[in-house]
C-alpha cells in the first residue's frame, strides 16, 4: 500500500474538546481514516498530547514539516520509517502523541480497507506481533463502569474515579448483558439512597453519586449479589481507585471516606497517610472480593503498589498499573515487579510500536495487560481491533454512552466472526 497524502483536521470528543482526526489517501484510492481519544486524569510520564498542548500547534508541525508522501506500508514494522518521518529529529513531545496515534491508527483503517480483511485479523497475522498472538481464539472479557467520580464528575462525587464490574465466566455477549442491567439496578439503589442523585452521569457514562465510596461498594455489592444468582455466574467489582487525583501533600485527601456501614453522612472529609490509605484500600479489598484494582496508591509510590501485590498475593486480584506505567516499556521494566497487570492506552505513549513493545515486556514478565479507553473519546472503534488483534484477554471501554457502545458493538461483530 502507498500513501499518498495524510490530511489532519480538528473534531470534537466526547467531552466536547478538539481532538485530531486523520484521513489518510493511498493507492487504489482507499481512504483510511481515525481519530485520537484524551484522557482526564493523566498520569505524568505520559507523553504530550500535542506540541506545546496545542493542537493548531501540532497539525501546524506537521503541514509546514512533512510535504512529500509516497510512504510504502505493508506491515506493522513499516511504522518505524513513518513515525522517523513525522518526527524528523524532534522528541515525540515536540510533535504531540495524538498526532502520531491519530495518523498510525488511520494508516491501519486504511490497510484492513486495502487488503480487504478485517483489522484484528491483519494484525494477528504480522510478523512484528508474533510472540503476542498465540492463542487467537482467545475471548475478551469488557469491564463495565458503573459508579464514578474523581477528575471524570463535576465534582462532590466520589474520590475513587471508577466502581467497575467484570463477568469473568460467562460469554462476551452475556457479559455486556449483565454489565447493562447492573448499571440500570444501581441506578435504581442510588435514586433510593443518594438524595442528591437524579441520574447525572460520569464522562464515562458511569453514575455520579454523592455518596461516600463506602457506600457506592455498597450498593454495588448488594446488587450484583443478586444479578449472579439470578444468571447463575460470578460478577466481580473493580475500582480505578485513581489515587494521584486525590493525593496533595503527602496525604490522600478523601471528600468522601467512610469506613463503616453505620455511617449515613454523605461528606466525610479526611486526611489519610500512605501506611493508613493502604491498609483502608486493602480492607476494602478483603471485604468486597475486589478482582480488579488499578492505581491504588499514587503514580510516584511504586513501593506501595508492591505492598499491595504482596498483602494480597493470596487472592487473584489484579493489581493494575495505569498512571504508574503509562503504557511506557522502559516504566514497565523498572516496575514490573509492583504489579501484575497494566492498563494500555496507546496515546499516553504516542506510538503504536511502543505500544506493541510494552505488549511483549507483559508477555515476558507474565503482566496482564487491559486495553483502555480514555474519558475523552470519539466514536472510533479501532480500540477493539487492536485489543482483539493484540490478544488482550480485558478491555476497559464503559458501556452506555455512544463512542464507548461503538466500541463494544465492534468487539460483538469480532466475537462472532474470529
Ligand atoms: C483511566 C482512564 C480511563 P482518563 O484513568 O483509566 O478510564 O481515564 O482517560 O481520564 O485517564
Ligand atoms: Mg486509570
Amino acid at each position: 500500500m502507498i500513501i499518498k497524502n495524510i490530511i489532519l483536521s480538528k473534531i470534537l470528543n466526547s467531552r466536547s474538546q478538539w481532538t485530531i482526526c486523520a484521513k489518510i489517501e493511498c493507492d487504489k484510492n482507499i481512504l483510511g481514516i481515525a481519530s485520537a481519544p484524551s484522557g482526564a486524569s493523566t498520569g505524568k510520564h505520559e507523553v504530550k498530547m500535542y506540541k506545546l498542548n496545542d493542537i493548531d500547534k501540532s497539525i501546524y508541525y506537521f503541514e509546514k514539516n512533512i510535504k512529500k508522501f509516497n510512504w510504502k506500508f505493508d506491515s506493522l514494522s513499516d511504522l518505524k520509517n513513518i513515525e522517523k518521518k513525522i518526527l524528523k529529529n524532534n522528541n515525540i513531545n515536540q510533535v504531540g502523541g495524538n498526532l502520531i496515534i491519530a495518523i498510525e491508527y488511520a494508516i491501519l483503517d486504511a490497510w484492513s480497507k486495502y487488503k480487504k480483511i478485517d483489522l484484528f485479523k491483519l494484525i494477528r497475522k504480522d510478523k512484528l506481533t508474533k510472540e503476542i498472538c498465540i492463542d487467537t481464539k482467545l475471548l475478551i472479557r469488557p469491564i463495565g463502569n458503573v459508579i464514578g467520580g474523581g477528575a471524570h464528575s463535576g465534582g462532590n462525587n466520589t474520590d475513587f474515579q471508577e466502581f467497575l464490574i467484570i463477568c469473568p465466566d460467562v460469554s462476551y455477549e452475556k457479559s455486556l448483558e449483565i454489565i447493562i442491567q447492573v448499571h440500570k439496578e444501581v441506578k435504581k439503589e442510588l435514586l433510593k439512597r443518594d438524595k442528591s442523585f437524579s441520574g447525572s452521569k460520569t464522562d464515562e457514562g458511569a453514575w455520579a453519586s454523592t455518596l461516600t465510596n463506602y457506600e457506592c461498594l455498597i450498593i454495588l455489592n448488594k446488587v450484583i449479589k443478586n444479578l449472579s444468582q439470578k444468571y447463575k455466574t460470578s460478577i466481580r467489582i473493580g475500582l480505578d481507585v485513581a489515587a494521584s487525583e486525590f493525593f496533595k501533600n503527602g496525604f490522600y485527601n478523601y471528600d468522601k471516606f467512610e469506613s463503616s456501614p453505620k455511617i449515613k453522612h454523605n461528606c466525610i472529609k479526611k486526611k489519610l497517610h500512605r501506611d493508613a490509605h493502604i491498609d483502608y484500600i486493602l480492607y476494602l479489598v478483603e471485604k468486597f472480593n475486589i478482582y480488579y484494582l488499578e492505581d491504588p496508591v499514587e503514580q510516584n509510590d511504586s513501593e506501595g503498589f508492591e505492598i499491595m501485590k504482596n498483602h494480597l498475593a493470596h487472592k487473584d486480584t489484579l493489581i493494575v498499573g495505569d498512571d504508574l506505567i503509562c503504557t511506557n516499556p522502559q516504566l514497565l521494566k523498572k516496575y514490573k515487579d509492583s504489579i501484575n497487570s497494566i492498563i494500555v492506552k496507546p496515546n499516553q505513549v504516542g506510538s503504536l510500536l511502543k505500544t506493541i513493545e510494552v505488549l511483549k515486556k507483559c508477555k515476558e514478565y507474565n503482566i496482564k495487560p487491559v486495553f483502555s479507553h480514555r474519558s475523552g473519546e470519539t466514536t472510533d472503534s479501532i480500540l477493539a481491533d487492536l485489543a482483539a488483534g493484540f490478544n488482550v484477554s480485558i478491555i476497559k471501554c464503559g458501556e452506555t454512552t455512544g463512542e464507548r457502545i461503538v466500541k463494544l458493538n465492534r468487539l460483538l461483530e469480532i466475537d462472532r466472526i474470529n
